[in-house]
């Protein structure tokens, strides 16, 4: 609207034809930028006492707003829920107001809330009567050179444990692998408001030449800029594979040409799903390659046979088959050392309210199991739209290894196989919680291990956390990764950073 006023307004300045057509390159700049330039995502409210009604205002800068857009609205007025509305599309691929009845008064605190139906929420509150229009700016916080004000003192680690910023420059740093060289390749993703955005994101490798345990600037690579949201990264034989969303791809010989590698491969084809479809990947002891699935949708029935499964291939991409199904959002896998057996972190559905489900951490000893999804939610909550079948039970479904708690979000997670960390740490398992996006109370945004004995889940402790502070989150871990040293390695997002974390006996 603003940007048609704009141009009617300077084409009506002059009838020439050299204005018009700058007012049309204006125009056409101002549509693009936004999508080029990472756009805020913006919810305003406005209340016409008159009319008794509330107009709120949504930002949310999509590319088809018919299978990316802001699904429900949510109003509270004084803390209380007076509407709900849902909604399959979007008016707009950027800015669009929804007008809705209601009776308030001076004085009243109204807050109307934005869910992106891929991820993702923007808030913002008003008092009515108050001539100040409060708007609340809400975009996905992106500090790229924020190694110098992170406080990382905020960190709690166990006693002889400590933190630093291992790299950082290393825009929406996500999944990472380790070549048995000692190259740490970095996947990126970028956020939910913005995960079809025309530019994309990087991938990065990192060679700590100097062996100081820091990564300068000379030591990072970008192997290839605007890729489709190149989230999984595994190497085998030379080669690094990509899980970008809609593609595997693979780079020979990558370690001889970090700088300018030779164009990549593409191994296989996936679905351009954009909920839940930045993948994940991994080389299993069998020498296949492993992709996430994410289900399409947050919970749903579907027909396509790949979707909410974690399959496998050859690693030239051929003979794909499901190796474990009911598998809502994996982000995250690795195999027992000590057994070969996959194990794996599942994101569980959202809306059913603060406290459930439980995320999960799942053991899938045998190819064909399946973990319940969409009917059956941390091993015993059917469904309440899918499962509620009576002929339905939850018995025939693989429960969880353990539950990682509601909306804590564990995306990466790694056997420790070094040797740095104390004895009681070796053969468990650390998961990276990214956190939660839509509990009332914010909860994960740190590090857990979970405690095996005789191939069992016994146990589950936080080993490091402080990224939340007060309800608010100021870095997001994503993946871990084992250097060579024993020591760990943490990628956040947020912060495009990664940390490392040693062990220093006292
Ligand atoms: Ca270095
Ligand atoms: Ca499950």
């Amino acid at each position: 609207m603003l940007s048609k006023d704009i141009e009617s307004t300077i084409a009506k300045a002059s009838s020439s034809k050299t204005i018009k057509a700058f007012a049309s390159l204006l125009l056409l700049f101002m549509m693009i930028l936004p999508v080029m330039a990472h756009p805020p995502s913006l919810v305003s409210l406005a209340y016409d006492s008159q009319n008794q009604s509330l107009k709120v205002t949504t930002t949310h800068q999509v590319s088809d707003p018919t299978s990316h857009y802001v699904f429900r609205i949510e109003v509270l007025k004084n803390g209380e829920k007076v509407i709900t509305k849902e909604y399959t599309s979007q008016p707009t691929p950027s800015t669009f107001s929804y007008d809705y009845p209601l009776n308030a008064s001076k004085g009243d605190i109204l807050k109307a809330t934005a869910y992106c139906v891929i991820a993702g929420s923007k808030s913002s509150e008003i008092t009515v009567g108050e001539t100040k229009l409060s708007v609340q700016q809400a975009g996905a916080a992106n500090a790229t050179n924020a190694k110098a004000s992170l406080p990382l003192d905020k960190i709690l680690l166990p006693p002889g444990f400590k933190i630093e910023i291992y790299a950082d420059n290393l825009t929406f740093a996500r999944s990472m692998t380790l070549s048995p060289n000692g190259t740490l390749f970095v996947g990126t993703r970028r956020p939910f408001e913005t995960l079809d955005a025309p530019n994309g994101s990087d991938l990065y490798a990192i060679v700590d030449k100097n062996n100081n345990n820091h990564a300068e600037a000379s030591e990072i690579s970008v192997i290839a800029k605007g890729l489709n949201n190149p989230n999984g990264v595994a190497f085998k034989d030379g080669s690094l594979y990509v899980a970008l969303i809609n593609l595997i791809i693979r780079f020979d010989d990558i370690e001889s040409q970090l700088d300018r590698p030779k164009e990549p491969v593409t191994i296989k084809e996936l679905p351009q799903y954009l909920m839940h479809g930045w993948r994940y990947i991994g080389f299993g002891p069998d020498g296949k390659l492993y992709v996430a699935m994410g289900a399409n949708c947050n919970v749903c029935q579907h027909d396509d046979e790949i979707n909410a499964t974690i399959a496998c291939m050859n690693p030239d991409g051929s003979e794909m088959e499901t190796f474990a199904r009911g598998v809502r959002n994996s982000v995250g896998f690795d195999w027992d050392p000590a057994t070969g057996e996959l194990w794996f972190t599942d994101n569980g559905r959202d809306l059913l309210g603060n406290d459930v489900p439980s995320d999960e951490l799942n053991h899938a000893p045998a190819k064909g199991l399946n973990f319940g999804f969409p009917t059956c939610h941390s091993g015993s909550i059917p469904d309440p739209d899918l499962g509620s079948d009576k002929n339905y039970t939850c018995n025939t479904m693989v429960p969880p290894a353990w539950m990682l708690g509601p909306h804590v979000a564990p995306l990466g997670m790694r056997f420790y196989t070094g040797m740095q960390f104390p004895e009681k740490y070796r053969g468990q398992i650390f998961v990276a919680e990214h956190g939660s996006w839509n509990r009332d109370t914010p909860i994960g945004y740190r590090l857990v291990t979970v405690r095996l004995q005789n191939n069992t889940a016994v146990g589950h402790e936080v080993f490091a956390e402080g990224w939340l502070q007060n309800g608010t989150a100021w870095g997001r871990p994503v993946d871990v990764q084992t250097l060579k040293d024993g020591s760990m390695l943490v990628s956040d997002d947020m912060n495009g950073v990664i940390y490392r974390i040693s062990y220093i006996p006292s």
